[in-house]
């Protein structure tokens, strides 16, 4: 599959215009940084950034958007969008999530390594696949370090170990662990930068998914730059970060005095608190699992309207060995309204309010 993107971009030549379009979590805006200095160094001009949510957002907005700037290629990452919607334009779409019904054309490619991948656990992120990309045809480029803030985020730090080695390589100081696991990367400051570059989406949406990309280009070469925010775009991030750090030190506290503590399954089941923050949910629910490591963590949203209630549930796999699909499939056998999915150790659930304890209640007996 590698190689035959790479096939495709020696098409590319200098002076050609490309439109990146990428999902706006932290493993896409790392692809999107890496991809964006491939590009820079295949045509000598940077993609034109478009983070997205999720396929929803390529309406015919963004389409006529694009088509006024009449680009040469428009490339999507981390976001499984039908081929069919762009066929206007020449590209391809790279992903990993679950397979749907694609319609590839000739003229935009969908590479998804699930097409011949059945074994979740193997599947790569694409922030590992754009590291691939980039330092095939550059491997001056000291870039592990991007690549290993994707992977952290898409817990596959085991499976793309190669990476933390080069970091190793390239930039001892980051991650000073012998051994290369899920745990060490978030322990060293590869959590911290996960957790860095996943707040510009989370206070600033689109924008500061941009801004992350940015902070991670101007500080290719010194990651340590864009920790301290000493660029103008890690500058912005840092403050981003700045807020959410604040808001889920509030909420961590919050949890001691307010949440239900289910002593005998060890189950916590926390009803978030109000915020201007978007997402706040799932990124409480990751630090509640790494202070309480042994417990199941079940976090009640608070960001979308009344019609149902979001649910982030995390377990710490090296501790417990539930598997939440699972669970969450006899959930849904007993409870009405009940949707979602996600890994073994990290779903995302929504049921109407009105079944919300009968959710609680199954869910805990299926543990
Ligand atoms: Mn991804």
């Amino acid at each position: 599959m590698i190689e035959d993107i790479e096939k495709y971009l020696e098409k590319l030549s200098s002076d050609d215009q490309v439109c990146l379009l990428h999902h706006d979590d932290a493993d896409g805006c790392t692809s999107a940084a890496l991809f964006s200095m491939l590009i820079k160094n295949l045509t000598d001009t940077y993609p034109i950034l478009f983070p997205i949510r999720g396929q929803g957002n390529v309406n015919r907005r963004l389409v006529n958007q694009m088509k006024t700037l009449n680009p040469d290629y428009v490339f999507v990452l981390d976001v499984g969008v039908n081929p069919k919607r762009l066929n206007i334009f020449k590209g391809f779409v790279i992903d990993h999530h679950m397979l749907e019904d694609m319609q590839e054309n000739p003229h935009v490619l969908f590479f998804n390594q699930r097409k011949f991948e059945k074994d979740d656990e193997k599947v790569v992120p694409v922030s590992y696949l754009t590291y691939r990309l980039l330092t095939d045809f550059f491997p001056e480029e000291k870039v592990a370090w991007i690549a290993a803030i994707g992977i952290t985020e898409d817990h596959r730090v085991e499976l793309c170990s190669e990476v933390f080695e080069k970091v190793k390589e390239q930039n001892l100081d980051l991650f000073p662990y012998d051994e290369i696991n899920q745990q060490n990367a978030e322990k060293s400051v590869f959590g911290q930068l996960w957790d860095m570059i996943r707040s510009g989406r989370m206070v600033k949406k689109i924008e500061g998914a941009r801004t992350a990309v940015l902070a991670l280009i101007e500080a290719k070469d010194r990651p340590d730059k864009l920790i301290n925010g000493l660029t103008q775009h890690s500058f912005a991030l840092r403050k981003f970060y700045d807020k959410v750090k604040y808001e889920t030190e509030d909420s961590l506290i919050d949890v001691r005095e307010n949440a239900k503590f289910h002593h005998k399954k060890k189950v916590i089941v926390y009803e978030a608190r109000k915020s201007s923050i978007s997402a706040l949910t799932s990124f409480i629910s990751d630090k509640i699992r790494q202070q309480y490591p042994e417990w199941i963590v079940c976090v009640i949203g608070r960001e979308r309207g009344k019609n149902y209630k979001n649910i982030s549930v995390r377990l710490e796999q090296t501790e417990r060995n539930e598997d939440l699909v699972g669970i969450l499939d006899k959930v849904k056998e007993n409870v009405p309204t009940v949707n979602g999915g996600g890994h073994k150790s990290a779903i995302g659930a929504s049921v109407s309010p009105d079944y919300l304890d009968e959710f609680f209640r199954e869910f805990i007996a299926a543990v």
